[in-house]
């Protein structure tokens, strides 16, 4: 497995056997494409071979153990490692319904990222618009209500009684959208406030106490804690002294 930071990307071979891109391979003209999402613009440079295993050309890119099998789409490289680990750990269901039911959630949750990427985008270039923080608000609130309804009365997980790839990708969903909290300063400038509400313990509690009981679970917290820590400390520092807010 290889991974760099997105901002590196652009330095990068995109190809199975990914690595820094060396000069003769950043020359090499059958490498070089246009970056359309999150790298608008910008020169990539990515193998036949690698489009030949991801047609859409993106990141997050996951392969087969030989190569020859790309899988794409965040959501589909999560249910790969579900099954691939299913003998040590069960994340994907237990019969043909919870499964299918898991795969919901997933849908739900691609969705739900497919109307919050471009605000996120936008968001990290310095330039939140009103039509994309519109839809990025109405996603937080179709979902957000959803998984409120998923976890009443008091449910523990979001399907069965144990934890799966659909805890996984709810967590991940918000710790995306937690990073908009750091970015309120840049928000206020343009008269715009998180699309996910500051006050999620009181709008949608049982998915804020859903994901707070996630961001501390022994398999998520070593990644999940000290980046959410990371992200409260700038948005605290952002923060207006209090009684001027
Ligand atoms: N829904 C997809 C989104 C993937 C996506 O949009 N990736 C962008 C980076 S954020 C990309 O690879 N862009 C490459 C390009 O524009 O050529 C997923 O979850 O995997």
């Amino acid at each position: 497995m290889c991974s760099a930071p997105p901002h590196e990307l652009v330095d990068w071979l995109w190809d199975f056997d990914a690595h820094p891109l060396s000069d003769a391979e950043r020359a090499d003209p059958t490498h070089q494409q246009i970056g359309r999402v999150g790298f608008s613009g910008l020169p990539l440079y990515k193998t036949t071979a690698f489009l030949d295993a991801h047609p859409f050309g993106t990141v997050p890119a996951a392969f087969s153990g030989d190569g020859s099998t790309g899988i794409f789409e965040s959501n589909s490289i999560l249910r790969a490692v579900g099954r691939l680990g299913a003998a040590q750990l069960p994340l994907y269901g237990e019969d043909v319904y919870s499964a299918s039911r898991i795969d919901s959630f997933l849908d739900a949750s691609l969705v739900f990222c497919r109307d919050t990427q471009p605000y996120l985008l936008a968001l990290r270039a310095g330039l939140p618009t009103p039509a994309t923080h519109a839809t990025a608000a109405a996603a937080c609130t179709t979902y957000l209500a959803g998984m409120e309804r998923a976890l009443a009365p008091a449910r523990e997980f979001l399907v069965g009684t144990r934890l799966s790839l659909a805890d996984i990708c709810y967590a991940c969903e918000l710790t995306m959208l937690w990073s908009e909290r750091t970015q309120r300063a840049l928000l206020a400038t343009h008269a715009l406030t998180p699309a996910l509400p500051l006050n999620l313990a009181e709008t949608y509690p049982r998915a804020a106490r859903h994901f707070a009981r996630l961001r501390e679970h022994p398999a998520f917290a070593p990644d999940l804690a000290p980046y959410l820590a990371k992200l409260e400390a700038r948005a605290t520092a952002g923060d207006p002294p209090a009684g001027t807010g």
